[in-house]
């Protein structure tokens, strides 16, 4: 079976989303996500310029053989462009042969070891009673694990929640806004490390011990810093505690490892097997925070979460509204085969992206399921996508009171 045409398509029906659309002579199509926030178009040259006209031709069934031809002829390896327009493809090809086997994804990576894949939501507010709110929300939306952000007192900004506007022209919940220049906002790591931890006592005291509760700390705090908050969050019982130092360092987790029992959680931006090598094998994490899209797609995914089992090392894979429709199902036909499945993070898109991307996943009761179409069930409505065309959008960044940029 060959490949005949693949299509960059470019959408942003309520954020953008780069996917590409594979064909084979036998007429199977299949989807990929390459979707990279505020750098979309750099990773549409990438495929369209470089990765298309070499697949043109090439054997389909050949996933890995594609994957690695991809990787290795490109000489430049690694970096997200690189590996999200290689995630693309890689999930297109598992797409097309769950279709050529009329079975989903999840049943050629071994069939499922559960019955659904437990997922969790994001509340925040400003003040107290406004995240309890929302946290309440969350649950009557059926989500039965809970990530808490939170404002601190002096402090504008609440990491995560830049939102603009509300209903359809909402920029889907992401951080993200639209515009042409990032959003600067503000950052405090002392009176962050204060308040959080008084967050939580009232969060465990209002919903009791038993509900699982997350943290992201989004790379802002020095290793000591984040020792001593996984220290101080230890009565609450985290679930896990995310991101809480720079993800280019890696032995950074050494000492926060040494320091507290807090579950850490990592990887949200790493981008190959290789950037978890050293910290699965100290058991310096306990969650993989990769993303089906940002990591070269299905296969290395799977190829992570074998080596972590061997350090009782679980998934908690990058769900945000980011990660397009396509690359969520990717993950999740993972996360349903993989015996050592931790939780999926699960932001929902919006009803614009809903009807650009036509999806037979199932979310009841807390736990997610990927549906039994073959292949990853997800189809992209080209007319429905073309009303949307690319817009500039960017994540915003953080500045300290004196002006230094720091991490966001
Ligand atoms: O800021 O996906 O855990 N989730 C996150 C996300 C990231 C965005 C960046 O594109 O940290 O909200
Ligand atoms: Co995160």
């Amino acid at each position: 079976m060959k490949i005949v045409t693949a299509d960059v398509i470019v959408t942003s029906p309520n954020r953008n989303f780069v996917t590409l659309k594979i064909t084979t002579d036998e007429g199977l199509t299949g989807l990929g996500d390459a979707t990279l926030n505020g750098r979309e178009l750099a990773v549409v040259s990438y495929l369209r310029d470089h990765v298309v006209p070499l697949l043109i031709g090439r054997d389909a069934d050949r996933i890995e053989d594609t994957w690695q031809f991809l990787y290795r002829s490109g000489y430049w390896r690694r970096g997200p462009v690189t590996m999200a327009a290689i995630a693309a493809v890689d999930m297109a090809l598992w797409d097309i042969k769950g279709k050529a086997a009329q079975m989903p994804v999840y049943q050629l990576l071994g069939g499922a070891s559960r019955d659904g894949l437990m997922a969790y939501g994001h509340a925040s507010g400003t003040s107290l009673p406004a995240l309890f709110d929302s946290i309440r929300e969350h649950q009557e939306q059926g989500y039965r694990s809970i990530r808490v952000q939170t404002g601190v007192p002096g402090l504008k900004s609440i990491y995560g929640i830049a939102a603009q506007s509300t209903g359809e022209e909402r920029y889907d919940h992401e951080p993200a806004q639209r515009g042409a220049y990032p959003a600067e906002e503000d950052w405090d790591t002392r009176a962050y490390l204060r308040h959080l931890p008084t967050v939580f006592e009232a969060v465990r005291h209002e919903f009791g011990p038993d509900l699982p509760l997350l943290h992201d700390g989004h790379h802002r705090m020095t290793p000591i810093q984040a020792a001593k908050l996984g220290k101080s969050l230890e009565p609450y019982d985290l679930f896990w505690l995310e991101d809480c130092t720079p993800a280019e360092n890696q032995e950074a987790l050494r000492l926060v490892r040494q320091h507290t029992t807090t579950p850490l959680a990592i990887g949200e931006i790493f981008n190959t097997v290789w950037d978890f090598q050293a910290l699965i094998k100290e058991q310096l994490i306990d969650y993989v925070r990769a993303a089906s899209t940002h990591f070269g797609g299905i296969s290395p995914l799977r190829k992570v979460m074998d080596y972590a089992a061997q350090y009782q090392v679980k998934s908690g894979f990058h769900g945000p509204t980011d990660i397009s429709p396509v690359g969520l199902a990717a993950q999740m036909h993972v996360g349903l085969a993989i015996h050592n499945f931790g939780i999926q993070e699960y932001m929902q898109h919006g009803a614009r992206t809903n009807a650009v991307f036509q999806q037979s996943f199932t979310f009841a009761d807390g736990y997610l399921h990927p549906g039994d179409l073959p292949g990853l069930g997800v189809e992209l409505d080209v007319d429905e996508a073309g009303r949307y065309p690319y817009e500039v959008a960017y994540l915003p960044y953080n500045r300290l009171a004196d002006g230094t940029v720091h991490d966001w």
